[in-house]
């Protein structure tokens, strides 16, 4: 079952949107199997957001990551790549439609409250990144109310 990183940044931990954001991809029916809050350094950060070092905003991104905790999870389901980052909405929350979690909580991209891999093969290298050490294995027992087999 494919899988996706989401990172809540720290504007989104400040502003207490932990438990709404976690809830939105519950409520959607995708299970959680990591989840951690931790503050991460400089350099990882930059490892994160390696593809996009040649960016202006590159280095004002890495001081954003890094300016408290982020929440780390991982989410597990069908299509969670890009039905996360249609539930997480446009990156520039001016464009970003309401129902969305950019839309409804944000609004300057720089503090745009929440990250989420864009790809399959991103999730796998961002997942390796930040949980080293795995995730958790289990299935939710609501399965089959969620998925036809
Ligand atoms: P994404 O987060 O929607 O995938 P990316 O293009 O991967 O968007 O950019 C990563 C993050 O960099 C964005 O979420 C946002 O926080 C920041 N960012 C992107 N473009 C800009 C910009 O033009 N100015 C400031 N920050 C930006
Ligand atoms: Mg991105």
């Amino acid at each position: 079952m494919e899988q996706t990183f989401i990172m809540i940044k720290p504007d989104g931990v400040q502003r207490g949107l932990v438990g709404e954001i976690v809830c939105r991809f519950e409520k959607k029916g995708f299970s959680l199997k990591g989840l951690k809050l931790i503050s991460v350094e400089r350099a990882f950060a930059e490892k994160h957001y390696e593809d996009l070092s040649s960016k202006p905003f590159f280095s004002g991104l890495v001081d954003y990551i890094i300016s408290g905790p982020v929440v780390a999870m991982v989410w597990e389901g069908k299509n969670v790549v890009s039905t996360g980052r249609n539930i997480i909405g446009a990156t520039n929350p001016a464009a970003s439609a309401p129902g969305t979690i950019r839309g409804d909580y944000a609004v300057e991209i720089g503090r745009n409250i929440i990250h989420g891999s864009d790809a399959v093969e991103s999730a796998r290298k961002e997942i390796a990144l930040w949980f080293p050490d795995g995730t958790v294995n289990w299935q939710s027992s609501l399965h089959p109310w969620i998925y036809e087999c």
